[in-house]
């Protein structure tokens, strides 16, 4: 049989122990092929005429010995996910049952489902399109609300209509491009220029917002780094609450950094303690110092802590000042102490910067003002004038060409009076519209997409 038309089926709910597990089936055959194992006083084979959308009882039923006792639900063609007969048996979710009851839906022959194979049916039936397939695997890998939010968003086809809008002005300035060309019909070049103008702007403006949606899929990262002894372990335990990381008076406790994941205003973040950062001839302490460096590099911002009652070096100078420019934050702790000379006179001048706090761990001082600045950071890195419209790399690449063709063609028009040039571009940026909401016919490219969705969906 087809491969894109037989019955699939696939446990849809996690692996564990859990009150209900969700086996799913989609198909033609799924009614048919459930009567063979499926006990219930229901006639399951009238499924398709009479009982849609509603839960029946029943038994599953191996060898004459019941597995389990289920809820089934029936939808048909036109009111399924998958655009196809589903029938989705609600079971009880230990991993043992579930394998058993989908032992018996494949031995009645459905086939075991691949990863996303059940959303690209729905893609394939016109359930959804491209952009909202990728949002419903945003929505469930989603790990904060402003994640949810911005799934639902695309889900709700925010960036489908934005591309539809765009492609339809184009493809007017296209066609009298094009009646220009063949009828010699003059247009008007300035409102061509205006529109494809407006359209460049507005392929820019989802642009911008695409670099801050990366923190939305991904979360933000935030690396605390310093010189050894500063409280760069005793500020990370203090963030998430808990003595996660050795604190000790010995300059150098650190050396595999340690990283926690917390939500702060409705982003993700993965906050890591390293080791402090000096010269050293121990080995192992060379390897760790080398590694906060990597994770500094890395960081999208750098909490850079110092101890204000020691002497500041030449090179913690530099780094603090870098850490400030780079709209990290620079903690001066350790101010219950008395202050060094030379970091007086470092503090005296920055100490009105925004970027810049004061605090003591030990006696608890700053530690609001502290957190309020780490959140401002974190809301600046990551806050878009608008709502992001575009959640992946496939969509961000696609947009870049579509901008690229739409200042092609603007060159083409304005300086070289080129129509058939610019209209050969205008051509690539609408494809590259058409293919971000998914009218490609590339097998591979949507088999590459749809492989990293979850089995199950
Ligand atoms: N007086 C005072 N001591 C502090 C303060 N914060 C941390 N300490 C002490 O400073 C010492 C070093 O603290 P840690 O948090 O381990 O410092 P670190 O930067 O992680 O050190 P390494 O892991 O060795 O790089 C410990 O004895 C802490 O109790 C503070 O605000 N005031
Ligand atoms: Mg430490």
């Amino acid at each position: 049989m087809d491969k894109r038309s037989d019955t699939i089926a696939a446990i849809s709910t996690p692996q564990g122990r859990s009150g209900i597990g969700i086996i799913r089936i989609s198909g033609p055959d799924a009614p048919e092929l459930i009567n063979t194992f499926i006990k219930s006083k229901f006639n399951i084979l009238s499924l398709p005429s009479v009982q849609t959308r509603k839960l029946i009882h029943a038994q599953v039923v191996d060898h004459g010995q019941v597995l389990d006792e289920i809820l089934l639900a029936y939808m048909p063609p036109n009111k399924s996910f998958t655009g196809e007969s589903t029938v989705e048996l609600n079971c009880h979710g230990g991993r043992a049952v579930l394998a058993a009851v989908l032992e018996c839906v494949l031995k009645s022959g459905a086939r075991l489902a691949e990863t996303g194979e059940f959303t690209r049916r729905a893609f394939r039936n016109n359930r959804l399109n491209l952009v909202q397939a990728e949002a419903i695997n945003d929505l469930i890998h989603a790990r904060t609300k402003k994640a949810v939010k911005a799934a639902w968003r695309q889900l709700e086809g925010g960036l489908t209509s934005r591309c539809t809008e765009l492609r339809t002005v184009l493809f007017d300035v296209v066609s009298e491009f094009q009646a220009e060309i063949d009828f010699e019909v003059e247009g008007s070049k300035e409102r061509w220029i205006e529109q494809m103008k407006k359209a460049g702007a507005q392929i820019q403006t989802m642009l911008k917002s695409a670099e801050k949606s990366r923190y939305l899929t991904q979360g933000c990262w935030v690396v605390i780094s310093g010189p050894p002894n500063a409280g760069k372990s005793s500020i990370f335990n203090d963030i998430i609450n808990i003595e996660r990381s050795i604190v000790c008076d010995s300059p150098g406790t650190t050396r595999d950094h340690i990283s926690e994941i917390l939500e702060i205003d409705g982003i993700e973040v993965r906050l890591t303690d390293t080791a402090g950062l000096r010269e050293t001839d121990d080995k192992i302490e060379s390897i760790s110092i080398e590694r906060s460096r990597q994770q500094v590099n890395s960081a999208d911002i750098v909490v850079y802590v110092l101890d204000q009652s020691t002497a500041l070096n030449d090179h913690e100078r530099k780094e603090a000042e870098r850490v400030i420019a780079e709209n990290g934050l620079l903690v001066l702790n350790k101010c219950d102490l008395e202050i060094s000379p030379t970091m007086k006179a470092f503090v005296a001048k920055c100490q009105n910067n925004n970027n810049v706090v004061i605090i003591s761990i030990l006696s608890n001082y700053g530690i609001d003002a502290f957190l309020d600045k780490l959140a401002e950071c974190i809301s600046n890195k990551t806050k878009s004038e608008e709502d992001p419209l575009i959640t992946n790399i496939r969509q961000t690449r696609l947009l870049e060409s579509a901008k690229e063709g739409l200042l092609n063609a603007l060159n083409a028009i304005e300086k070289d009076n080129k129509l058939d040039v610019a209209m050969y571009e205008l051509q690539k940026t609408i494809e590259s519209m058409s293919e971000i909401i998914g009218e490609i016919s590339n097998e591979e490219i949507l088999d590459s997409i749809f492989s990293k969705f979850c089995i199950g969906k």
